[in-house]
């Protein structure tokens, strides 16, 4: 992909773009547009929907006809679907940015980055992400299985960029955002990992949005019990 300098769109003077998310403490498919904009610096507003059950089809109709978050409100268009979402964002306002130069590696980006998108089924209802908590569950063979092959895309994908940080492909990208929650649900439940990919798990934690996202979420008070599971470690 050639080489274009960066201009955001969001220079523009008017611009509105909306990101519609759930609570942060919980919610794993926001998280994903959102560490996406914020660590482009890409100017938007956030709307923060409950996600308790009481009602939360009609909250989230508001927003998409497909009752779910996150939602990306943009010219009065709503963009429904994580991966959708950070593919706009991509082309609209990173001009390809958002994925790896080189063209066999955003092919992997990509290939993993669905991988997410469509499986780790057992990992996702077993180890549901709780930002605050530090829990132990035990998992059964399905989701040991998820988090060995995560440990291996962690191994095999995270390189160094300038700065000495692991990123996936070695350049911050929307792999990365879409490992994030599961890089979350590991600090909660702690799951055996190899040295490399906690070393991943660990730089990505130390990521500024991440860690705005964090701190937000430890301020959130709302207790979502579907998401809750395991035992206080
Ligand atoms: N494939 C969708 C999934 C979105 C999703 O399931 N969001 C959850 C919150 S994290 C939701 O809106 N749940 C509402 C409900 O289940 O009623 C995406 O990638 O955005």
């Amino acid at each position: 992909m050639p080489q274009v300098p960066l201009t955001w769109r969001s220079s523009l003077k008017d611009f509105s773009l909306q990101l519609v998310i759930g609570n942060k403490n919980y919610s794993t498919w926001s998280l994903r547009p959102w560490m996406l904009l914020h660590s482009f610096s890409i100017e938007f507003d956030e709307q923060l929907v409950s996600l308790n059950a009481d009602g939360l089809t009609e909250r989230l109709l508001q927003y998409s006809d497909t009752a779910r978050v996150p939602v990306l409100i943009d010219e009065q268009t709503a963009i429904f679907d994580s991966l959708a979402i950070c593919e706009y964002i991509n082309e609209h306002y990173l001009l390809g940015q958002g994925w790896p130069n080189d063209v066999m590696q955003r092919a992997l980006a990509r290939a993993i980055t669905a991988e997410m998108h469509s499986g780790f089924a057992a990992l996702r209802n077993e180890m549901p992400m709780n930002i605050r908590a530090s829990r132990v569950v035990s998992l059964s063979a399905s989701a040991l299985k998820d988090v060995q092959r995560i440990d291996a895309i962690f191994s095999r994908y995270a390189a160094k960029n300038e700065n000495g940080d692991l990123r996936l492909f070695g350049e911050f990208s929307i792999a990365d955002c879409f490992f994030a929650p599961v890089v979350l649900r590991f600090k909660t439940y702690l799951p055996e990992l190899s040295s490399a990919a906690q070393d991943y798990c660990q730089s990505i934690l130390d990521h500024a949005s991440l860690q705005t996202w964090i701190q937000a979420a430890e301020r959130e008070t709302e207790i979502i019990d579907e998401d809750e599971a395991g035992v206080d470690r």
